[in-house]
């Protein structure tokens, strides 16, 4: 192929390429909705949020909302008290209206708005609300993830929320061939007191006394719930200071450490299923802006290097949050065949830093890694987080191949359709049947 004509056939490629989405808030409507749509009534609760009014409060816009408004205009509290109508009206009429709305996540809800071929030009949110009002939920899912090019995508599923404990134990909620259930653990390892009471009122038995016997009810109930979801793999979200290292003079032993080498891991082992870490995450640093209220930090590397050492027999998907942390988690993932890095997490996903991470890991690792994920919690999200990341992608496939034309090596459609086939699915389907 001549040099020339290669990032066109990049883009076209990957336009064209099957995604498996490999982290998303998203739930089919067994899980609820709730919305009030042409089919069906509101279920206050309900977890499968679309929607222009749910797309414009998503939590990265709640945050910016503050940024933008008048200080002390309006507390976190009244917005709050908000209904979710009142909520969205106010957040694009400050973000998308009087002001420019040039951040990565008020990009998205306009890109999103013109692939569903809607105007984003409206200055009320009012002709959009008559668009999503007339779809029906399960039709609408598919023309999303069509749109999205999503054949596949996993869900976070978490035992310890009683609203969605609730719905998998009465039998409505459940997992299929493209809403791909994963056991979310965070309790488990971050509030283990907490998780005691959850597990002993849920007929397990935690005896303080016991450490064996403690482990093997742990165990089971694991193994109870990637039974009963069909888990692709298991997942926890861990702290900045989350450490594992396995040396003698450990100092450093940390929460979670007797129930990630005891329980989570042996599991996932014996499942042959991998854990999946995001690490990073520093929950609340202003609890009055709830899901928006949380930020990042540096991490240690050390500790995923150890685990992937100490456990050969377990495989680790891995993501960071901190930018600082992103070559050293490459550099380890060249040690450790059973290290997979995956997806520009957070408050990563943005294009200058997709670009710098992705371009990053193709020159550690190759195509042996998952470069994205959309993280998405409203359904239409990922009709923008997919395309925005496949422009960047192909931008960085397409100065690589460049690199090997002028190494001498050809550079075939064939081998663009590989590559992309693996980036965008085949990695992580691979890494997740063992
Ligand atoms: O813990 C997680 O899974 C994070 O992705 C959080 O859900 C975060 O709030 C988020 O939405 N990131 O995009
Ligand atoms: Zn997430």
């Amino acid at each position: 192929m001549k040099a020339a004509a290669i990032p066109a056939a990049v883009r076209k490629v990957l336009a064209g390429q099957p995604v498996f989405d490999l982290h998303t808030h998203l739930y089919p409507p067994s899980f609820g909705t709730p919305v009030a749509n042409a089919t069906g009534p509101t279920d206050p609760w309900g977890m499968m949020l679309w929607g222009v009014d749910e797309l414009v409060t998503y939590h990265y816009l709640v945050a910016e909302l503050f940024r933008a408004l008048p200080r002390g205009a309006l507390a976190p509290e009244g917005f709050w008290k908000m209904g979710k109508i009142e909520q969205a009206d106010l957040v694009w009429k400050t973000l998308f209206v009087d002001r420019t709305p040039v951040s990565e996540a008020c990009r998205g809800v306009l890109t999103t708005l013109k692939e569903l071929g809607l105007d984003p030009n409206e200055r009320t949110l009012a002709r959009y609300r008559k668009f999503f009002a007339a779809q029906d939920p399960g039709k609408h899912i598919g023309r999303v993830l069509k749109l999205a090019g999503i054949t596949a995508l996993t869900m976070t599923n978490d035992p310890f929320d009683d609203n969605e404990r609730e719905r998998w134990i009465s039998g409505v909620a459940r997992g299929d061939g493209v809403f791909r259930a994963v056991l979310r653990i965070d309790p488990l390892l971050l509030a283990g007191t907490r998780a005691a009471e959850k597990l002993v009122k849920w007929g397990y038995r935690i005896n303080p006394g016991d450490e064996g016997e403690t482990l093997r009810e742990v165990r089971r109930f694991l193994g109870d719930w990637i039974d009963r979801i069909g888990a692709a793999y298991v997942a926890a979200s861990l702290p900045p200071g989350f450490r594992y290292h396995v040396t003698d003079d450990d100092t450093e032993a940390w929460v979670g450490e007797d129930a990630l080498r005891e329980a989570v891991l042996p599991v996932c082992a014996e499942r042959n299923i991998p854990f999946a870490m995001m690490i990073g995450v520093r929950r609340g640093v202003n609890p009055e802006l709830k899901g928006a209220g949380d930020m990042g930090g540096r991490a240690d590397v050390a500790s995923v290097a150890t685990l992937c050492r100490e456990f050969p027999h377990n495989r680790f998907m891995v993501t960071m949050l901190s930018r600082e942390d992103q070559h050293e988690l490459a550099v380890a993932a060249r040690k450790f065949p059973n290290l997979m890095v995956f997806g520009c997490w957070w408050f990563l996903n943005n294009p200058s830093l997709i670009e710098e991470i992705t371009r990053m890991r193709m020159e550690l690792l190759g195509t042996s890694f998952i470069p994205q994920h959309s993280d998405a919690r409203v359904l239409e999200q990922v009709i923008y987080k997919w395309e925005h990341s496949r422009e960047v992608l192909g931008k960085v496939m397409a100065e690589k191949y460049a690199g090997l034309v002028a190494a001498g090596r050809r550079v075939t459609i064939d081998d663009i359709r590989a590559d992309a086939a693996l980036l965008l699915k085949d990695n992580a389907l691979g890494f997740l049947a063992g």
